[in-house]
């Protein structure tokens, strides 16, 4: 019955981080796989995260199931980061969220959903993306396009080139936008950008997605949310996929959330009727761990409680990662070695834990053979994965491998 079966391609990033398990070099160097790494390059559990496990052990009282959509206090709390406490959406009760596992959980979700209501829609995602999302919505019978997103000349965003393509987007279609911190780039548009897009969405009549995998690793848990914000005052309904896999440190717990916004209350109840349909399929309830350490963290918003301590553990983990793009920048200076024609002030202006480098395929090979290490093939490199050791390395490799 098997013997018939074909292997699959190997996951590309992913499979970096095999091939890097494997390799005997001890000075090798993983920028590969989206995890955030400390100034030691390790991933550890946030205190905060730790905590609230001890109170959850000590106070749980029931392993029974967990409704479809997750616990309604979880489903508030993450509107709440959303839009903050005070949004029109909150007020008139117009969003309704479902825990999902993961951030994938809840693009998944999102892609059987618009495949079973929105027949016949093609999502539009940005040129390059994430790599799975290609992926997860094909499989769910989405068709997939893409739409201009980067300069290569600069590694900066080639804003005209997003209008221009949204002009072309027919009414109908769902576009999906990186909240902040786009991966693989690390290019967000400015506030004033978000709002010319979001408007010329609106005009279209496209619904949005945004792909919010990254609140608080940018320029801050409010400020991250501007663009989002901006499109909940242009567009009357969309979906939100979060995930709470890196601000949270949460990655292996699967926690993530789906969230959609109707322009009324009744719309909502029946959007998420399906939404909720979707996943009784799929994986009938959510895990619970991950959202119950969100959920208590997040409520003990006294001064000294939990949250404002997750809060400090989140701007330390966003500090390294923009120290990092500042001394990444300067090791490449001091070096003379130049990233774009026009230098490499990109590298401190873009957000969160991607830099697209501009690295060639021949260079990226290169640096993995010549000197173990490891970044994805586009030439996406995780700045979290720069620490102050493995940094002078990294600049002398780069010259190196790009010295004509
Ligand atoms: N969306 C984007 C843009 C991501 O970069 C990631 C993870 O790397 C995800 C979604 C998925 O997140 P999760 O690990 O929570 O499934
Ligand atoms: O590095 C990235 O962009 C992601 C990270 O189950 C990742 O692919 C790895 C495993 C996973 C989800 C995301």
């Amino acid at each position: 019955m098997f013997n018939a079966v074909q292997p699959a391609p190997p996951d590309p990033i992913l499979g970096l981080t095999e091939a890097f398990r494997a390799d005997p070099n001890p000075a090798k160097i993983n920028l590969a796989v989206g995890v955030f790494k400390d100034a030691e390059g390790n991933t550890p559990v946030l205190a905060s995260v730790k905590a609230a496990e001890q109170r959850l052990v000590d106070d749980e009282t029931t392993k029974s199931y967990m409704p479809i959509d997750g616990s309604p206090a979880y489903g508030k709390l993450v509107q709440t980061m959303l839009f903050g406490a005070d949004h029109d959406i909150l007020a008139n009760a117009r969003a309704r969220t479902a825990n999902t596992p993961g951030g994938t959980g809840a693009l998944r979700v999102a892609a059987d959903y618009l495949s079973q209501n929105h027949a016949g829609a093609t999502l539009w995602l940005s040129n390059p993306t994430w790599a799975n999302h290609h992926g997860i919505f094909n499989a769910a019978g989405v068709e997939t396009q893409t739409y201009a997103y980067l300069d290569p000349n600069t590694n900066a965003l080639d804003f005209d080139g997003v209008l221009a393509a949204i002009q072309d987007i027919p009414a109908g279609d769902v576009v999906l936008l990186h909240g902040c911190c786009h991966n693989p780039t690390g290019v967000d548009p400015s506030l004033e950008q978000w709002k010319a897009i979001a408007s010329a969405v609106a005009e279209r009549g496209i619904l949005p997605i945004v792909d919010f995998a990254y609140q608080g690793f940018g320029q801050g848990l409010e400020e991250d949310a501007a663009g989002l914000r901006a499109v909940a005052a242009a567009c009357g309904e969309f979906l939100v996929c979060s995930s709470f896999s890196k601000n949270f440190g949460l990655y292996r717990e699967r926690v993530g959330a789906l969230t959609l916004v109707a322009q009324d209350s009744d719309t909502a109840d029946t959007v998420i009727s399906q939404v909720k349909a979707v996943i009784r399929r799929n994986y009938s309830n959510p895990p619970a761990h991950g959202a119950s350490v969100v959920t208590t963290i997040m409520s003990d918003d006294a001064p000294g409680g939990l949250r404002s301590q997750w809060e400090a553990e989140l701007a330390a983990m966003r500090d390294r990662i923009n120290e990092m793009r500042s001394a990444f920048k300067a090791g490449l200076d001091e070096r003379g070695v130049n990233l774009t024609p026009e230098g490499n002030d990109f590298v401190t202006q873009q957000n969160g834990m991607f830099t697209m480098s501009g690295l060639s395929k021949d260079h990226v090979a290169a640096l993995r053979e010549n000197h173990a290490i490891y970044i994805v093939g586009s030439g996406r490199i995780n700045v979290a994965g720069m620490t102050p050791t493995n940094l002078p390395v990294l600049c002398d490799a780069i010259a190196d491998v790009m010295q004509p």
